[in-house]
């Protein structure tokens, strides 16, 4: 029996998978929307990774497919919905903007509809994000920083965002918003620098590449690991009211320097291999980010508990095992 059923968007990605996990731990039924494609199967690998691939229910959905979203929420009956799902790449949000503010976006507000017309009671995650502050007003951006989205992703996921509250103090909807910093894993896409860096810095060491080509490296980012952040999705739809929290680890560090931890760790140095390579350049930058989670520490007593450092050798060590065993 089990003690409650949760509903994911976004179920095949990295948090989707680290999610799953948590709340099968916990004794839930897990239910993910996963969207089909005609020529490629479901991408169950990171659910397989995590040994979960067999207890997630798979529903047929996509965010840009209302009815397949309504009948989703009708089959599954959830008690907590959490919508993951999105174009998440920021470079590529400039190459697809339309596609990026129709997932990101309006895709949200289409989650948000079919919980509203077909299980009013479940209790709604949004995925917000750090991107949201952009060119940054305050040092250490809380719940309270002013926003000031730089690319059409982040603009995208601020409209998301404020439909959430909207749909909250219009509907009373139990929704809620986790604007999340960065957070990485060994199951983190490999466009995301974090993992192009460790999976680079695997393929160097084991002689299958000599260079890792890299945009701005002195942008800084506020990084976590994507298994604690899944918990403070799940802490946020504990609560009895329903509100917004900044999770974050509050240290901010360059991309240079999260390199350099990747590389030493494999007894390698970056300035061996690392070239500039404008391509990778953003047409408007986001230069630091540095989160305050002082209110998800108060209020749900959460707390980042993996260092930088620690999720980066987990990172590159996962790489080498990968590419090791072909
Ligand atoms: P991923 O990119 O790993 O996962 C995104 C998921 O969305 C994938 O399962 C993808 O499926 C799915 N998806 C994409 N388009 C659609 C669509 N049209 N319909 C249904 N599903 C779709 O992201 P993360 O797991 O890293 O992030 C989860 C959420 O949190 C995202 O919304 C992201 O924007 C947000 N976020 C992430 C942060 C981070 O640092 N990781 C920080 C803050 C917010 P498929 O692979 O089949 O395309
Ligand atoms: P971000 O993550 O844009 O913060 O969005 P990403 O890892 O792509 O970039 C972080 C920073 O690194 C700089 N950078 C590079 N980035 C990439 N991808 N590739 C490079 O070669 C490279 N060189 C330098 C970038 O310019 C940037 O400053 C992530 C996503 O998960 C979003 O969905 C999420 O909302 C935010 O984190 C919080």
């Amino acid at each position: 029996m089990h003690s409650k059923t949760a509903l994911i968007t976004g179920v095949t990605g990295q948090d989707g998978a680290y999610l799953s996990q948590l709340l099968l731990g916990k004794g839930y039924r897990v239910c993910g929307i996963a969207p089909r494609r005609s020529t490629s199967d479901v991408n169950l690998s990171r659910l397989e990774w995590l040994g979960v691939k067999e207890q997630v229910e798979l529903f047929d959905g996509d965010l840009g497919d209302l009815g397949s979203l309504i009948r989703s929420v009708q089959e599954c009956h959830p008690d907590e919905v959490y919508n993951l799902a999105a174009q998440s790449f920021v470079q590529a949000s400039w190459s697809q903007p339309v596609l990026t503010g129709q997932v990101s976006g309006i895709g949200a507000v289409n989650v948000l509809e079919a919980v509203r017309m077909a299980r009013p009671e479940a209790r709604f995650y949004q995925a917000s994000t750090s991107e949201m502050y952009g060119l940054i007003q305050e040092p250490r951006q809380s719940e309270t920083t002013p926003f000031y989205p730089r690319s059409p992703y982040a603009a995208a996921k601020l409209y998301a965002h404020w439909m959430t509250v909207n749909y909250r103090e219009s509907f009373g909807l139990h929704a809620s918003s986790g604007i999340l910093f960065n957070h990485e894993s060994p199951l983190r896409g490999l466009e995301f620098v974090t993992r192009k860096v460790t999976d680079g810095v695997a393929r160097i060491k084991l002689g299958l590449a000599t260079e890792l080509r890299l945009g701005n490296i002195d942008a800084k980012r506020d990084w976590g690991h994507a298994r604690d952040y899944v918990k403070a999705m799940w802490l946020m739809l504990q609560q009895e009211t329903p509100d917004d929290y900044v999770i974050g680890t509050g240290v901010t560090t360059t991309v240079r320097d999260m390199c350099r931890i990747a590389f030493e760790h494999a007894g390698l140095d970056m300035e061996d291999h690392v070239v500039i390579d404008p391509r990778f350049y953003r047409p408007a930058e986001v230069e630091v980010l540095l989160g305050n989670p002082a209110k998800a520490k108060r209020q749900l007593g959460w707390q980042a508990e993996t260092s930088l450092e620690a999720m980066i050798c987990e990172m590159v060590d996962a790489d080498l095992q990968r590419l090791e065993q072909g």
